[in-house]
């Protein structure tokens, strides 16, 4: 499809059309941000690379990146959310058995391209090639996280990372 700033451009016989192509083309191309955990089960079966590598090729770039081991009150807070829920207790039992990756990943649409790549919460519903498909466990140990809003990546990423930790790229640095 032609991108909607082509015809500005095509036509640009000024420095104020430039700038409004430059104007559109920012708004077509609004990034989004997410939060993504490789979960302990999938560490454990060392499949971290291969979920990065998957990441990347679905055109997720990574903004922000480490391993850490939750305790059970960071796991906690993190779910905090899904305190009164009957899976909670084991829930945070396993996000503080062993190591995770977190990520803060950046993409056009992100949040929602991200809840496709992974599948559905239980592998065993998770359509065929997602990444909980491939590489979860049960409904519990589902291999990955990920923000369910715009509004709640802000907020998981603002958990994981300090604001210089997850700062923009600088404007010509996309990737
Ligand atoms: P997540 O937040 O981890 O990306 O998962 P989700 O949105 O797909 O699912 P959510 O309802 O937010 O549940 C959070 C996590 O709790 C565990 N869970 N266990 N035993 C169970 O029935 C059950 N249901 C959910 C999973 O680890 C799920 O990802
Ligand atoms: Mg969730």
């Amino acid at each position: 499809m032609q991108h909607p700033g082509a015809d500005v451009i095509s036509e640009a016989a000024s420095p104020c059309a430039i700038v409004r192509f430059r104007l559109v083309s920012a708004e077509a191309m609004a990034l989004e941000r997410t939060l993504s955990i490789i979960k302990p089960d999938a560490v454990e079966k060392r499949k971290v690379g291969a979920i990065i590598a998957r990441l990347e090729e679905e055109g997720f770039v990574i903004r922000a990146m480490k391993r850490l081991h939750l305790t059970r009150t960071d796991a906690e807070g993190f779910y905090a959310e899904h305190r009164e829920r009957g899976f909670f207790d084991e829930l945070v039992t396993f996000m503080s058995r062993g190591p995770i990756v977190v990520m803060a990943l950046e993409r056009e649409d992100a949040v929602a391209k991200y809840r496709d790549v992974i599948g559905a919460t239980d592998p065993a519903k998770a359509a065929e090639g997602t990444i909980r498909k491939l590489y979860g466990t049960n409904v519990g140990e589902n291999a990955v996280h990920g923000s369910d809003k715009t509004s709640t990546a802000a907020r998981e990423i603002g958990y994981f990372f300090a604001g210089y930790e997850a700062a923009p790229a600088p404007a010509g640095h996309g990737s």
